[in-house]
């Protein structure tokens, strides 16, 4: 009897042990003491940001941490309605391409401006896949401020990572193309294309950029970029697979290699090349749109050149560091010596010594030369592999503890790996399929450190199912103790590919918070409410509509005919933060106009028949937002009536 007691007691404690105890070891959030650690009170602030690209939906999404939520939608490569950037004729110019006006992209990498080596918190930036450009978004405004397009590349992937003090935002092609583009079989692609790294020079003061030049490297595709750091400033690394150059069937064909290569570039070494004008002029048509704060609009101007690199002639610009096995990330740890290349398809994670590859490039320690390019040699530039690193790892980030973070696709964890010793010592699971993931600051100089954010593929089993899509996820895990800690799921929009995370308390106290009327350059703005009118050139009519609590003026139009171009440009007059009026018109063809305090913007719209059209203020503005409306007539084509507004 008291055995069976015993084996009975035994086996409840095992019981209890086997369901109870996975809380100990960081697995389950389901425990209070988790909430509590992600908890903001109401009236709180979170103590980051985190700025997430969409992928696919071509937006920059924010959220605060610890808590997970969503603050704003900044759309970028793509058209917003909620704001309706990408409709107004202030907005349009910035998605205009070389190709014309392309309404949706992939964005795939922010990346904050930095200073020496630090995000300094003025300026983001992300990449367009798949018509290549690059955008800038002030971290002011929280608006989307500038694209320029990449000629000579496709698939804009390994974009756009900064250098140390934002000399320069790098971007890679990851499809190599004929350059010049011209009509070729595939199957000459080993004589025919060629890859392009890109060096898009950043200005200090106002963060404009423009392409200061262009490296033409051998035909592989180019995958993920980093740029060193403290020692290893100066120089940008670049991942990339097929070295086989296959043009068929990539899942095996160009997979042969046991080792394909990160480029390790020197890029001041590529400036005295640019100095002693060793750079050639390709002629290649590009669009690079910038917006104006003062007349609230964006133009579009269209370079015509671009100079261009050839390792052939610049000796000691180039070197290729063989890396196993069809690598996807490379990261530079905070100290800048160590160069973690992740390949997706390695059994180890192999990482460079910055100190070696110097070494090595001044022994000439070569195993050959593609192009021009000196390959050096594996064995006296790694500085240790990482062991047992989990299936699949993708991307690296640091804690500025000595420790290192690696997701891995294919198991499904974040494995935690010590520099310099290279063993693991942890893995947490992950739901499911984590791409990159992100420390604050965690590529930088000066990790933040805290937490880390898992940015997964999938979420089956994970949520309340929404149909055949089920919601995009990240995952904020605790990383302060020896053992990582998940606290928190939390959908986001899109695919949610690459993040970074800055203090809140570095961005908030620059916030703008609205745009001077004083200031107000726009050609059709108000200064004030007895400025609004209505005038008519030939068959446009355009109204200067003010806004205001509660009222618009004119709101009352009348002598608009069929076959008009109405243009209302609505100055929102308010000069008081959080106060946006909107504006539509029955029948508009587009997104609802959002004014923001001080801020001028168009909407154009056709009527296509007669009568009487109300116009509204979309934004709840006040108690009397609802008496917030106008009325316009519209008569016949060919009537007298005459034109009258108030
Ligand atoms: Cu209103």
């Amino acid at each position: 009897m008291i055995q069976k007691i015993i084996i009975l007691l035994t086996i409840s404690v095992l019981f209890l042990v086997l369901v109870f105890g996975c809380s100990s070891n960081g697995n389950n959030p389901g425990t209070s003491d988790a909430a509590e650690k992600v908890y903001v009170a109401p009236g709180q602030y979170d103590e980051f940001y985190a700025f997430m690209s969409g992928g696919f939906s071509g937006q920059v999404t924010v959220y605060g941490l610890p808590s997970g939520r969503l603050f704003k939608i900044i759309p970028v490569f793509a058209q917003h309605p909620e704001n309706g950037y990408g409709y107004t004729p202030e907005t349009k110019p910035m998605l205009q391409t070389s190709y014309g006006e392309i309404a949706w992209d992939d964005a795939h990498h922010p990346e904050l401006s930095q200073t020496d080596g630090t995000p300094d918190g003025k300026w983001l930036f992300i990449n367009a896949n798949n018509t290549p450009r690059i955008a800038r978004i002030n971290l002011k405004t929280f608006e989307t401020e500038e694209i320029i397009e990449i000629p000579n590349s496709a698939g804009n992937h390994g974009s756009p990572f900064t250098t140390m003090n934002t000399e320069y935002v790098v971007a890679s092609t990851r499809f190599s193309l004929p350059i010049p583009q011209k009509d070729v079989p595939r199957s000459s692609y080993k004589e025919n294309f060629k890859g392009t790294i890109s060096f898009i020079k950043v200005n200090p003061e106002n963060g404009r950029m423009n392409i200061a030049f262009q490296i033409l490297v051998p035909g592989f595709n180019y995958d993920l970029a980093h740029s060193g750091k403290g020692p290893s400033h100066g120089w940008a690394f670049f991942t990339s697979y097929n070295s086989e150059q296959a043009n068929t069937l990539l899942e095996i064909n160009a997979s042969q290699n046991d080792k394909d290569f990160i480029a390790a570039i020197n890029w001041k070494k590529a400036e005295e090349y640019i100095k002693a004008r060793k750079g050639k002029e390709y002629s290649s048509e590009y669009y690079h749109n910038t917006y104006n704060d003062e007349t609230h609009s964006a133009t579009s101007n269209i370079e015509k050149k671009i100079l261009v690199l050839d390792p052939k002639d610049c000796p000691g610009m180039i070197y290729y560091l063989p890396t196993p096995k069809s690598p996807h990330g490379v990261d530079v740890d905070p100290s800048g010596e160590y160069i973690v290349a992740a390949g997706k398809l390695a059994t180890v994670i192999p990482v460079h010594s910055f100190t070696k590859m110097l070494k090595a490039i001044e022994n000439k320690d070569f195993i050959s030369d593609i192009n021009g390019i000196p390959v050096l040699k594996y064995e006296s530039i790694i500085a240790g592999e990482v062991q047992d690193p989990g299936l699949g790892p993708l991307h690296t980030e640091f804690d500025g503890k000595g420790y290192a973070y690696t997701s891995a696709f294919i198991s499904s964890e974040i494995v935690k790996w010590k520099l310099g010793t290279w063993e693991v010592v942890d893995r947490i699971p992950t739901y499911y399929s984590i791409g990159h993931l992100m420390i604050p600051g965690g590529d930088s100089k000066n990790p933040f450190g805290k937490y880390v954010v898992a940015l997964n593929k999938i979420t089956k089993d994970r949520y309340l199912p929404t149909g055949p899509e089920l919601c995009q996820s990240a995952q904020l895990i605790d990383i302060t103790g020896d053992k990582m800690k998940l606290l928190l799921d939390f959908p986001t929009i899109g695919e949610p590919h690459y993040a970074q995370g800055i203090p809140a308390e570095i961005l908030m106290k620059n916030q703008r918070k609205i745009y001077e009327l004083g200031k107000n350059g726009h050609p059709y703005g108000l200064k004030s409410e007895k400025d609004a009118k209505v005038e008519r050139k030939g068959n446009e009519v355009h109204i200067y509509m003010s806004a205001t609590r509660t009222h618009f003026k004119p709101d009352n139009i009348e002598g608009v005919k069929v076959g008009d171009k109405v243009f209302f440009h609505v100055t929102n007059l308010e000069q008081d933060w959080d106060i946006p009026h909107g504006f539509a018109v029955k029948g508009m063809h587009s997104a609802e106009l959002l004014i923001m305090p001080g801020q001028t913007r168009t909407e154009i719209w056709e009527p296509k028949s007669e009568g009487v059209y109300p116009f509204y203020c979309t934004d709840f503005c006040s108690a009397l937002h609802q008496e917030m409306q106008g009325y316009i007539r519209v008569s016949s084509s060919g009537s007298n009536t005459e034109l009258k507004y108030n």
